[in-house]
């Protein structure tokens, strides 16, 4: 199955675009059961950053595809890397890592909004995430995008998703504008979503979402590709993930196990 034109121009001019069912309800299957298997042995990385009478309703962990082999039967077998392939329009396409996303209801914490790459040790303009919700996904908890603001040319300072900057940071970016403060002067994507939907967006474009209000989870597996044109990027600031095992000079084409060529 190809993508049409029209799904891929727009990702290339708004930096989103949705997809609507082009996931199987066995992948969606096979995705909720590890899930489960990763959050009942979390990652050294697995962070909480909001309970509610003593539960955790916003939490994420990621880089577990190794170890999890419903996460990468999914990224090797699903076709999914396609996908990415075809709105990078990239020959090539090599795993970043994947990242789970869980709000449960009554979390009430947005997703700040930020912008992936200045995170990622790659640089790369055509680098995507395919955002996966696996329940059903009302306008008003959907994640947010700024629509052009990949081509901005900007990097802003990545900060840790609640207080405060990194200790270690690059102190020549700037802050992200205050886009909540200042919805009229931007135009903003999001939509109800269903289990099989996916959003695809560039690592480049202004992001967050909206706490939990409905009462359904919210589970979301982001997975993340780059493609043809990515290098290694050394920043100044601490990155996340950190793939303290990569030992990749700046420049550098993505050749590392950690980040597999996946055949498409
Ligand atoms: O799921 C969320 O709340 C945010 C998702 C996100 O920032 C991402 O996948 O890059």
């Amino acid at each position: 199955m190809s993508l049409c034109q029209t799904t891929i121009k727009n990702y290339k001019k708004f930096g989103v675009v949705l997809i609507k069912n082009i996931i199987s309800k066995k992948w969606i299957e096979t995705l909720a059961k590890g899930i489960e298997k990763n959050f009942k042995n979390p990652s050294q990385y697995k962070c909480v950053y909001e309970e509610l009478n003593g539960k955790e309703v916003f939490y994420d962990d990621y880089c577990n595809w190794q170890k999890i082999s419903e996460y990468k039967d999914f990224i090797f077998n699903s076709n999914i890397a396609k996908v990415a392939s075809e709105l990078m329009q990239s020959k090539k396409v090599n795993l970043f890592h994947e990242h789970v996303l869980i709000k449960e209801p009554g979390s009430t914490k947005r997703t700040p909004w930020h912008q992936d790459q200045p995170y990622y040790c790659v640089d790369g303009k055509d680098n995507c995430s395919l955002w996966i919700p696996l329940d059903k996904i009302i306008k008003e908890i959907c994640p947010e995008f700024v629509k052009f603001s990949h081509t901005w040319n900007k990097q802003y300072l990545p900060t840790k998703f609640f207080g405060h900057s990194y200790e270690k940071k690059d102190d020549g970016l700037e802050n992200v504008p205050d886009i909540s403060a200042n919805v009229e002067n931007y135009d903003i994507a999001s939509w109800d979503l269903m289990p099989g939907d996916l959003i695809a967006f560039n690592f480049s474009i202004i992001h967050g979402a909206p706490g939990n209000l409905s009462p359904n989870r919210r589970r979301a597996f982001s997975v993340r590709f780059v493609g043809d044109d990515a290098t290694f990027a050394k920043r100044k600031g601490e990155v996340s993930p950190p793939f303290p095992e990569v030992k990749l000079n700046h420049g550098d084409k993505m050749n590392s196990p950690s980040f597999p060529e996946i055949k498409i």
